[in-house]
Parts: structure tokens; sequence; C-alpha cells
């Protein structure tokens, strides 16, 4: 599956019971960051105006976070004789380790600098047992330990999920395919995200497991307003 076969979802009028999740908008996950994500930097200014929408409609903007503790088990650092890029899968880590990234309390943790971060109603962050990684804002990758996201989001009588942000086919893919699991209604906004593509083909295998779990595809120009 490729991006000119996909079907846009249009006319979408923003309602009380979204959210938009901005997914990992962070420094490392930018252009000379520590795991850069091929022009991650140019969806910044679309998510914000997209997130000024929603927050004048009152409806919640969530954004998340990567936070690793130093030492991660993500980060090939922590494996002797392992590089970035390398396969490994357990449970809790994987199919590939990262370069050190997001490090807790640090630059590349930060958010883009043009991030208009007081839209949010609540920022998640994720990945910080040194064991576990989190590529989903709700449920870490042990598929058992939520990060309180879905509870929140209950608990604000939220029924449909915007996510935009990094990367599509890592921490977005996998927060789509979750929130489905956990009944959302999902939506992608396909040109607020940007791929890692790694391994090579993961972003076109992404988008057809999100096609097949139901998730919906949108843009900023979906919208109507
Ligand atoms: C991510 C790899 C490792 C992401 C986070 O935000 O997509 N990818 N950690
Ligand atoms: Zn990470």
């Amino acid at each position: 599956m490729n991006f000119k076969d996909i079907e846009y979802i249009n006319d979408i009028n923003i309602s009380q019971s979204d959210a938009l999740i901005v997914v990992d908008v962070q420094n490392d996950f930018m252009p000379g960051g520590a795991l850069p994500v091929e022009e991650g930097d140019q969806i910044v200014d679309g998510i914000n105006e997209l997130a000024k929408k929603f927050h004048e409609n009152n409806s919640p903007v969530i954004l998340t976070q990567d936070w690793h503790p130093p030492g991660h088990k993500s980060f090939a650092s922590a494996h002797p004789g392992k590089n970035p890029g390398d396969e490994y899968q357990t449970e809790a880590i994987g199919p590939v380790l990262w370069p050190d990234h997001c490090v807790q309390d640090t630059k590349g943790a930060a958010f883009h600098k043009s991030l208009k971060t007081p839209f949010a109603k609540a920022i998640i962050r994720k990945g910080t047992n040194p064991e576990i990684d989190s590529y989903s804002a709700f449920l870490e990758n042990d598929k058992k330990t939520e990060t309180g996201l879905t509870g929140m989001l209950k608990s604000l009588k939220i029924e449909r999920i915007f996510i935009c942000g990094l990367a599509l086919d890592y921490c977005c893919y996998f927060s789509a395919i979750d929130a489905t699991d956990f009944g959302f209604n999902v939506y992608l906004l396909l040109d607020l995200t940007k791929g890692i593509d790694l391994p090579e083909g993961n972003i076109s295998q992404s988008l057809e497991n999100m096609k097949m779990k139901g998730v919906k595809f949108a843009n900023i120009n979906s919208f109507s307003w």
C-alpha cells in the first residue's frame, strides 16, 4: 500500500468528544537529532494550526513525549556489541535497537522549539521504564502496562481521536492500533506525520495494518472550519 491508494475522510467537524494526540514532536526526532525522521520539522506548523482549532473548541490536545532514562534497554549502547538499527526483539523491546535518544531532561527530549505547547491539556511521558519501551501513547510494549491515557480520555467522554506527529510507523502507528483496541474511533493525519521506514517497507506495512484495523486517514484539509 502506498500513499496514493489511500482514501481520505473529508468534512470533519471537531466536537467535544474529539481529542488530538500529538506524538513525540521532540528535538531528537528532528533532522540533526539523535534519531532523525526525515522532514520531521516540516509538520510542526500544521500541527500548531490544528491544535489551535481543537483548543478553541475545548477539545483536548494531548502531547506525548518519549522520555527514557539513561541506559534504556531500547538503546543499542545498552547491549554490548550491538549497533543502532540492529534487529533485537523481546517482549518489551524491538524489533530494532535505537541510538540513545530522548533521554529525560536533555535538549533532545525537549519539544521542538516551535511547537505550541500551551495548547496541551496533558503531556504523557512514555518509555520511562528502563526495561520496557513504549511506542504507543496508550500501552507499553509489554502490551500490559497502561500509560493512563485511555482512562483520561474515557473520563473526558472522548470517542474520536486524531493522531499526528512522529514517527508514522512507530509511535503514531502503535498508538493508532491500541486506540482502536480501546474502542476509540481513530483518524491518522497523514500530512502531519513522517515515518522512519526501518526496516525498509515498514511504512507501507503499517499503513496496511492500520487500514485493516479500521483506522481512517485524513489530513489538515479534511476539517471543515
Ligand atoms: C519512536 C523509536 C524509538 C517514535 C520512539 O517516537 O516513533 N521511535 N522511540
Ligand atoms: Zn524511544
